[in-house]
């Protein structure tokens, strides 16, 4: 039997949806412990849809390994194309330390629609495929041993974010990569004492040779006498009590002579929150956090009071065979390909990347501007209000997760919405007072494509554009294209006059393929094309970074437009090799060479 989607939502509307409430990463110490279920687990394919007839959510038979996290698309000879539902399943056992804990279940990223059972019981749902989500399942496990059951359906629909459906490319997506599907980032069971830090929230201020660390700490149960703040780093160590027993407190650290973080100062402190009865710790949680500012003045934005410029990438998370699947190994080499070209900075595009890699832009010195999953919006009536709320929710569990990275500098709220309109105009202005509201520290814009006017820009605080001429544009004319980009730049600087980033620009490169004079797809096309580009943007004062579009070659639909089902702009291929382009960027980029 064939089950249609809204017969589905019936099904599950009964069930604890998670709406992106606090989550801190679960962490390992004296007093918390965790679990990483990254194994290969149970899974199968549910073509005709009668898992849910058939109750595999109380376990199923007749299931084949699979890898977790990876998206299940490319890890079995056939199926590549088949976006769901399928199924997985998983044994759990719990420590018997644990037993006077809380117990979470939380799962880094699942796309799109998860639904989950411990026991064939129902324990919650979350839409949405790349930010953080977690139930509490501290009543829900037996001693004896728990069966762990995680429905997946990834098919795409007009009425999902992204929305999707349409003719022109397979799978049908609305968007330029693969619509991969799966279990993508670590699931992790962990545990906390009953009562427990919720929440950290850290901004801050500079003032000469002091700054001012604002922490708030949420708390599930208020019945410590103190709360420890503690600062470390560079040799100093800060440190304040709070006398109270409420759910949340907030403090104030005075760091004299901060270390500012910065791309190239990547300064860190180590916060460390603990919960005090008395002298006993009954919890404690550290993060590690930046001293910066971010603003934009005129048509700068500043970093600790100096002026920026972005060079850097769009990047996608794909790899051969684990899909968008995590692997630790392909971010430190992303990471060390950005630095090797003289990258500083780069677009979470077009949905928010793994909790480590953010950890990593803090570490290692990169900005970020991240990004909600939203692309390709289109704003009809129909979907519009659902539309909305999915937006407003992934903004929230964004900015939940990422709010204490030094590394973010921006929030952006979506990329090419494909039509605009006083529509859009509320639709973003509801988003962008949102992100004001959740964290007014940072910066909040969206990425514009040619031929749209978004009104949106009248109220956002930088200006991001996609342009492709000399490619989609004017294809083979680089100089008559940049004509056009050099007009259109001057246009939209004159007519919000706020700091643009040129946030997209790229050709199609077929590494080994090369012409002279140089011709499309060739790679002297490429460097003549990232050159030129760059050479304009030079000139342009209101100009304050440019992302390539794209760090490496991506796996995409099946369309005409992408020969093999992939995207060549990279400036690296898929296996993060480089093409002529990745050396030329880096002679442009890398200062200290
Ligand atoms: C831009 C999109 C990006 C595409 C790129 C391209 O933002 O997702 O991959 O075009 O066509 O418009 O390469």
């Amino acid at each position: 039997m064939i089950l249609n989607f809204s017969i589905l939502k019936y099904f599950f509307k009964f069930y604890n949806i998670f709406y992106g409430d606090f989550i801190l990463y679960p962490k390992r110490n004296l007093y918390r412990q965790y679990i990483e279920l990254s194994d290969f687990w149970d899974f199968r394919f549910d073509y005709s849809n009668i898992g849910i007839y058939e109750k595999w959510n109380e376990g199923f038979d007749g299931g084949v390994p699979i890898a977790v996290p990876a998206s299940w698309n490319e890890q079995f000879a056939e199926d590549r194309d088949f976006l769901g539902p399928s199924w997985y399943q998983v044994k759990i056992e719990v420590p018997s330390a644990w037993r006077n804990q809380k117990i979470f279940l939380w799962f880094g990223s699942v796309n799109y629609l998860a639904n989950i059972w411990i026991n064939g019981e129902n324990i919650g749902a979350h839409e949405g495929g790349h930010l953080p989500f977690e139930f509490d399942i501290s009543d829900k496990l037996n001693r004896e041993g728990n069966i762990l059951v995680v429905r997946v359906d990834g098919t795409l629909s007009p009425d999902r974010v992204p929305p999707s459906g349409g003719p022109f490319v397979y799978p049908s997506a609305n968007f330029d990569f693969f619509p991969y599907c799966g279990i993508h980032r670590p699931v992790i069971l962990y545990s906390v004492p009953s009562n427990y830090i919720k929440d950290i929230t850290v901004i801050t201020e500079i003032f000469d040779s002091r700054a001012k660390v604002h922490v708030k700490v949420d708390i599930e149960k208020g019945i410590q006498d103190e709360i420890s703040f503690k600062l470390e780093g560079h040799g100093e160590v800060f440190e304040t009590k709070e006398l109270k027993n409420i759910d949340h407190i907030d403090s104030i650290l005075n760091v004299e002579n901060p270390k500012l973080w910065s791309p190239d100062t990547p300064n860190l402190y180590e916060l460390t929150i603990s919960l005090l009865k008395g002298k006993i710790i009954s919890d404690s949680y550290t993060i590690s956090i930046g001293i910066r500012t971010i603003e934009v003045k005129g048509n700068q934005i500043l970093l600790n009071g100096e002026p920026l410029y972005l060079t850097g990438f769009g990047r996608h998370e794909d790899f051969p065979i684990v899909g968008r699947g995590y692997i630790p190994a392909v971010i430190i080499k992303d990471y060390s390909l950005m630095k090797w070209v003289g990258a500083n900075s780069f677009r979470t595009s077009h949905y928010p990347y793994s909790d480590q890699m953010m950890d990593l832009a803090d570490r290692l010195g990169f900005l970020v501007i991240d990004e909600i999953p939203a692309v390709g919006l289109t704003f009809d009536k129909e979907h519009l209000n659902h539309h909305l709320e999915l937006c407003s929710q992934y903004l929230k569990e964004l900015i939940s997760r990422d709010k204490n990275h030094p590394s973010v500098i921006a929030w952006s709220l979506a990329n090419e919405p494909s039509k605009t309109s006083s529509r859009s105009k509320d639709f973003f202005r509801s988003l962008y007072e949102q992100a004001k509201n959740l964290d007014p520290s940072r910066l909040v814009t969206l990425v514009n494509m040619h031929g749209v006017k978004d009104w949106a820009f009248e109220f956002c605080d930088i200006v991001c554009l996609n342009r492709y001429y000399g490619w989609y544009l004017n294809p083979g004319e680089i100089d008559k294209g940049l004509e056009y980009l050099s007009i259109g730049l001057d246009k939209i600087h004159k007519m919000y006059k706020k700091p643009i980033i040129l946030s997209e620009f790229g050709a199609d490169t077929i590494p080994g393929a090369h012409a002279q004079p140089p011709e499309m797809f060739s790679e002297e096309y490429q460097v003549e094309f990232l050159s030129k580009h760059i050479e304009l943007l030079n000139t342009k004062d209101y100009i304050v970074g440019a992302h390539v579009w794209n760090l490496c070659d991506f796996k995409t639909a099946q369309g005409i437009r992408r020969m093999g089902g992939f995207n060549y702009k990279g400036v690296f291929t898929r296996d993060r090799r480089p093409k002529m382009a990745a050396h030329f960027l880096r002679k442009l980029w890398r200062k200290d060479l």
